[in-house]
């Protein structure tokens, strides 16, 4: 697994009678999934994110209408644009991330490998850059 990457999920069905995607823990989402949230009614000019995170890996998936993140990982920066809830954004431990243009009524499905927990963000840029320097994988 690159440190983020699109995956492509399996689409049961068809235009006739619409589609079915089934995720399972450790087959199509590359890890134990211990929490799941969602991020919706965000006013289209709100940023969010600007964060890293040390250990928690975490699948982006966008059930409605589009969304697009910035990943960084200090060297390489990408957008993404999900806008189908058959492809999920994987995104590893220390990689920035923001997310920008959140269309009118967008829900943002985020799977994650482990519970909330405040001390597993990094959100300074410049800490971020400086881990990064250090070690391979910001703490
Ligand atoms: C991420 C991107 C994609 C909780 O209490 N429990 C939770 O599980 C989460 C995720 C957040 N919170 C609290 C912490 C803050 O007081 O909810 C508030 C908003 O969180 P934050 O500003 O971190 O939200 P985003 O949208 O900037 O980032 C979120 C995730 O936090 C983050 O892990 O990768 O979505």
């Amino acid at each position: 697994m690159k440190n983020f990457q699109i995956i492509n999920f399996k689409k049961i069905g068809n235009t006739d009678v619409g589609y079915l995607t089934a995720l399972e823990e450790n087959r199509e989402i590359p890890f134990n999934i211990r929490r799941v949230y969602y991020i919706y009614n965000v006013p289209k000019e709100i940023e969010r994110g600007f964060h890293a995170h040390k250990r928690i890996k975490q699948v982006l998936i966008c059930m409605s209408g589009s969304v697009k993140i910035k990943v960084d990982d200090g060297n390489e920066k990408r957008i993404f644009e999900l806008n189908n809830p058959s492809k999920g954004l994987y995104i590893s431990p220390g990689i920035w991330r923001e997310m920008s243009d959140f269309s009118q009524n967008s829900v943002l499905l985020v799977l994650a490998s482990d519970y909330y927990n405040e001390s597993d963000y990094i959100r300074d840029y410049e800490r971020f850059k400086k881990n990064l320097v250090k070690n391979d994988e910001p703490r």
